[in-house]
């Protein structure tokens, strides 16, 4: 279906991770030190575990890129687990001479059970390796990629936590790419400081007593051209694509765009966005309460994409399970892990918008360099009177 193709691959405690992008025009300039940054920012967030005290993600360029610019062959990136080394022989690729001890303790919540019964596999370890959201580092990856495709469109994505365990930021409605200086400054990503530091003293309560929290992010993008997606077919509604790609995040069991299920419960009157336009503007919206988005087409206002976060099912102090050996009740395996990961997940999403978007692009102006697709954009533009400036 689409243009633009991102694939991983990997396991949390092998050798590393892999992300391909394929579709992206010759010529397109990629900056090392953009897609490193990216890397290092999903690794922020207070409430990490011990894990990150082991990771230093950095990328590594194995195709498609040459002296800093895209060929128009796919692009492979690799990020290396450190990790490996104290996991060598438990996930060796290759068979291995000792007794590797299984897990046979599936967790509630996570993809631990029912992996095995689909895929036939006796020891879970075969099912959490892919399943942990490692892997997203590989998608942070290609998202940075798709980043820098968007830029050179006009296009910032950014991301910030809106709420964590039980505290809320107040909501605001009024945000430009401005405010998004200083977020990761933030120990938990949160453009609120008082709430920020609630929220940090949610997730020490709450680690003290065992407990995982999960919480909400906003993905924003602007500079975002009218008409990208389409409403002349479902599968080409952009809601319908970026529900998909924010939905696939380990975790994520909600996503809305705009004021999303708010608007359920809103008078008609009070639920849209009305439109007006003048001379220096062209069309333009006074409130956007559909988050850049109507008829499965962007609107040129800034795209607004909520995500929920549920707690992460690894507890240190675990629910009840079974033991897929013996049948037996168990409590579930414990294993390190994070406390909350709501300020990653925000830059995960970051990510899956951009490459929705990016792929969105593609389709819509093509060009097999990236010369082609600005100069489709530009007429495109000049075709509708868009000013991006004014939005
Ligand atoms: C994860 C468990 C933890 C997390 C991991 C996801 O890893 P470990 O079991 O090695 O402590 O830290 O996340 C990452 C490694 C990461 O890079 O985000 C899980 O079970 O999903």
């Amino acid at each position: 279906m689409g243009a633009l193709h991102l694939i991983t691959a990997g396991e949390s405690h092998g050798p590393g991770l892999t992300c391909i992008v394929e579709g992206l025009p010759a010529g397109l300039e990629i900056n090392r030190a953009a897609i490193d940054r990216d890397l290092a920012r999903r690794q922020l967030g207070h409430g990490r575990g011990g894990r990150m005290k082991i990771e230093r993600d950095r990328v590594e360029v194995t195709g498609g890129i040459r002296h800093g610019r895209t060929l128009g062959s796919p692009v492979a990136l690799q990020v290396e687990n450190l990790d490996y080394a104290n996991w060598k022989e438990r996930m060796d690729p290759w068979p291995v001479e000792g007794e590797v001890v299984e897990v046979h303790l599936p967790r509630p919540g996570h993809a631990d059970l029912v992996g095995t019964q689909k895929y036939g596999l006796g020891d879970v370890r075969d099912v959490l390796e892919r399943a942990s959201a490692r892997e997203t580092a590989a998608r942070v990856a290609g998202g940075a990629v798709a980043k820098a495709l968007l830029s050179s469109f006009g296009v910032q994505v950014f991301s910030h936590v809106t709420q964590i365990g039980a505290v809320r930021a107040p909501q605001r409605r009024d945000l430009g790419p401005e405010d998004f200086a200083g977020v990761d400054d933030s120990p938990v990503r949160c453009l609120d400081a008082d709430a920020g530091e609630l929220m940090v003293e949610e997730i020490n309560r709450l680690r003290k007593a065992n407990e995982s929290l999960g919480g909400t992010f906003e993905v924003l993008a602007f500079g975002v051209v009218p008409g990208l997606g389409s409403y002349a077919s479902w599968q080409e509604r952009l809601d319908g694509q970026l529900g998909q790609a924010i939905l696939s995040i380990q975790a994520i069991k909600a996503a809305a765009i705009g004021d999303g299920a708010e608007v359920a419960g809103v008078p008609g009157s009070h639920a849209h966005d009305e439109i007006f336009w003048d001379e220096q503007r062209g069309y333009y919206r006074e409130t956007n309460r559909a988050g850049g988005l109507e008829g499965g087409m962007t609107t040129g206002e800034p795209l607004v994409v909520r995500a929920w976060m549920k707690p992460l099912p690894t507890l240190t102090k675990p629910l009840r399970s079974v033991d897929t050996e013996t049948h037996e009740p168990a409590e579930a395996l414990r294993e390190r892990t994070d406390s909350t990961t709501v300020p990653a997940a925000g830059v995960v999403g970051e990510a899956m918008v951009a490459f929705v978007l990016a792929d969105a692009y593609r389709r819509k102006f093509g060009g097999d360099h990236i010369e082609d697709a600005l100069s489709a954009l530009r007429s495109y533009e000049q075709r509708i009177g868009w000013r991006r400036s004014a939005h």
